[in-house]
């Protein structure tokens, strides 16, 4: 089989389908304001007093402009026009579904539709009013392709190019990963050129995205870098908001909150607010709605920046100079995976931020599959590439990425050369991975324990118990808490700060003070023993070189540690509840 381990559908990047929301029409003045077609028109005549107006220019501030070139379309009633769902006529039913591969979305339907269709604006009430300053930093904004469908790519550069304040897009660098398409070539720049500030390279050899975006950062002359991949629609106001950020304080990276362009019927959907990005073990991308009671308690609005542990990875803005500090992506990571856990580790851990911030809003097509291929093959691609990241910035939480039942896929891996990540990372001076997720992402807490509860020895069907600070075994009871140990994706056996090992050489089992990077408190138990799987039931002592497994001595009803013989039953235990992945 291809995919034993069904990665394939574990690393695929979940739209937030379940949280988009339909649009019931067009609202293209609701909540947020008034939109402005002509930004020469702009700055002075807006404010809602004479007084305000007067207070905004002492502080250099303005509201943020509200641009948007689309406002009134040619052709009010053209298909998806105001980010409505499109409908493929009976007769072309065939050929729709013919195209749908070019791009694994409606390739038909993205054609049909206008390239400069107007969409709703979805920010939250009083974006609109919110102030920016007047020197926001220029940017430019890097789009990286290959093989991009030419109606969703001229979408997203006439997104931008018609929905920000010119004077603040240095340029638009689109990077050419060296595409099959024949009109990604001559009939690219010929259309690009009538548009100044729209750059093209294309790239000689397939270099994936990760060094794709890197070619384009090179060359960029804006302040800021913004990322965005090659099918997304920006919304009204998406540029400033992000600019604003970033101008605060240059370490901070600024993502909008990204909506989501239907596959199926390309209507611009908006998302639930509230949204953090985070990820799961073993580094799964994914988003975590902030719990209701935290949204009270601390009084968060739908228009308050969100913090969050790792980003998405295709939008977002970061000072330029910053970017290169931080040593821009590793470029040893290839084609497509894992360089947003990279710059979001690094990021957080060498002293910037990660925010959403939620009155800048860009759509984007989700789609089931990549639409290009791999050089190599697809999951020992991203695997790999998330491995580096791993070996470079997870310390000895490497074995949460590693235990998670990629042993046999990772093992043979050549992860390549790392003696430049991991000296960039000393002369950062870089934070531990301990640091990040006490500070930065403390709710993660939960998967790090793999199994808990009752520990029983399948032999005499009795439980581990502490009694006075050593480790005994008694007849089960599930009301004591002396009986309750959590067994962790690092492998100790915990019964609170204290762990389970042997106290002296001879044996004898007691407690130590519990500490991750102490191999001598690690224990193999289920899927973590893959190398000896007749072991799964039994603790196996890592660290030794023989295989050492904790044993009921029955002869003097104690506890020891001896040779495993996976056919004891006297060596294998059970815990009362064990985790999913
Ligand atoms: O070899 C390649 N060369 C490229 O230039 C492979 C891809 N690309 C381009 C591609 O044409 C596209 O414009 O890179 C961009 C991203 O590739 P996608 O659209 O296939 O990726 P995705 O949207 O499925 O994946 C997300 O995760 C990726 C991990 O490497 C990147 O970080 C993407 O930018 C990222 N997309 C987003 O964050 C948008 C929102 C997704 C969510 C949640
Ligand atoms: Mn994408």
């Amino acid at each position: 089989r291809e995919d034993p381990l069904n990665v394939t559908e574990r690393r695929g990047l979940k739209a937030p389908t379940a949280k988009a929301i339909r649009l019931d029409g067009p609202r293209l003045t609701a909540a947020a304001g008034v939109r402005i077609a002509n930004p020469d028109q702009l700055p002075a005549a807006r404010g809602r007093s004479s007084e305000a107006a007067h207070f905004r220019k002492a502080a250099g501030l303005h509201r943020v402009f509200a641009i948007d070139a689309t406002l009134s379309p040619r052709d009010p009633k053209a298909p998806g026009q105001f980010g409505r769902p499109a409908a493929v006529p009976v007769e072309k039913q065939e050929e729709a579904k013919n195209r749908w591969k070019e791009g694994n979305f409606n390739v038909y339907l993205s054609d049909l539709i206008p390239i400069d269709r107007a969409i709703e604006d979805t920010r939250p009430a009083g974006c609109s009013d919110q102030l920016v300053h007047n020197d926001l930093p220029t940017t430019t904004v890097i789009v990286c392709f290959v093989d991009e469908v030419w109606s969703t790519l001229l979408r997203s550069v006439h997104s931008v190019l018609n929905r920000s304040p010119p004077h603040l897009i240095r340029e638009i660098i689109l990077v050419d990963d060296c595409s099959t398409k024949e009109y990604l070539k001559g009939s690219l720049d010929k259309y690009m050129s009538q548009f100044p500030k729209v750059r093209i390279i294309h790239l000689k050899e397939r270099n994936g995205l990760i060094r794709a975006r890197l070619a384009g950062a090179e060359i960029a002359r804006g302040d800021v870098l913004t990322f965005l991949d090659s099918h997304v629609e920006c919304n009204v106001g998406w540029l400033e908001p992000l600019l604003e950020r970033v101008r605060l304080n240059r370490k901070k990276v600024a993502c909008p909150v990204i909506e989501v362009i239907s596959d199926k019927d390309m209507s611009y959907m908006t998302v639930d607010s509230f949204q953090r990005g985070i990820f799961t073990w073993p580094m799964n991308f994914g988003w975590k709605p902030i719990p209701p009671d935290v949204i009270e308690k601390h009084k968060i609005k739908e228009t308050d920046i969100i913090r969050c542990p790792v980003m998405a990875g295709g939008l977002f803005s970061i000072d330029k100079k910053y970017f290169f500090e931080l040593g821009t992506y590793d470029p040893g990571l290839d084609v497509w995976g894992g360089e947003n856990m990279e710059i979001s580790f690094k990021v957080w851990m060498c002293g910037g931020e990660i925010e959403i911030i939620p009155c800048s809003r860009v759509g984007h097509i989700f789609r089931n599959d990549n639409p290009y291929s791999f050089p190599k093959d697809r999951i020992k691609t991203v695997e790999r590439n998330l491995a580096r990241v791993a070996e470079v910035w997870l310390d000895e939480y490497q074995d949460l990425f590693y235990g998670h039942g990629y042993h046999l896929i990772l093992k043979n891996l050549d992860v390549g050369d790392l003696t430049h990540q991991r000296e960039l990372r000393k002369r950062l001076q870089c934070k531990s991975f301990k640091w990040y997720l006490e500070n930065i992402y403390p709710d993660l807490e939960a998967p790090l324990v793999k199994a808990s509860g009752l520990v029983v020895n399948i032999a005499v069907a009795k439980c581990l118990v502490v009694e006075n600070a050593t480790l005994t075994f008694d007849t089960c009871d599930v009301n004591s808490k002396n009986q309750k140990f959590n067994y962790t994706w690092l492998r100790l056996i915990k019964h609170g700060d204290l762990c389970v090992a042997p106290v002296d050489g001879k044996g004898t089992l007691g407690f130590h003070r519990c500490n991750d990077r102490n191999n001598h408190l690690k224990w193999l138990h289920k899927s973590l023993v893959a190398f000896q799987p007749e072991l799964m039931d039994h603790f196996v002592l890592e660290h030794l070189q023989q295989p050492t497994c904790l044993e009921v001595d029955q002869s003097r009803q104690t506890l020891r540690v001896n040779a495993c013989d996976s056919s004891n039953p006297y060596q294998k235990w059970q815990f009362g509840n064990y985790y999913a992945d």
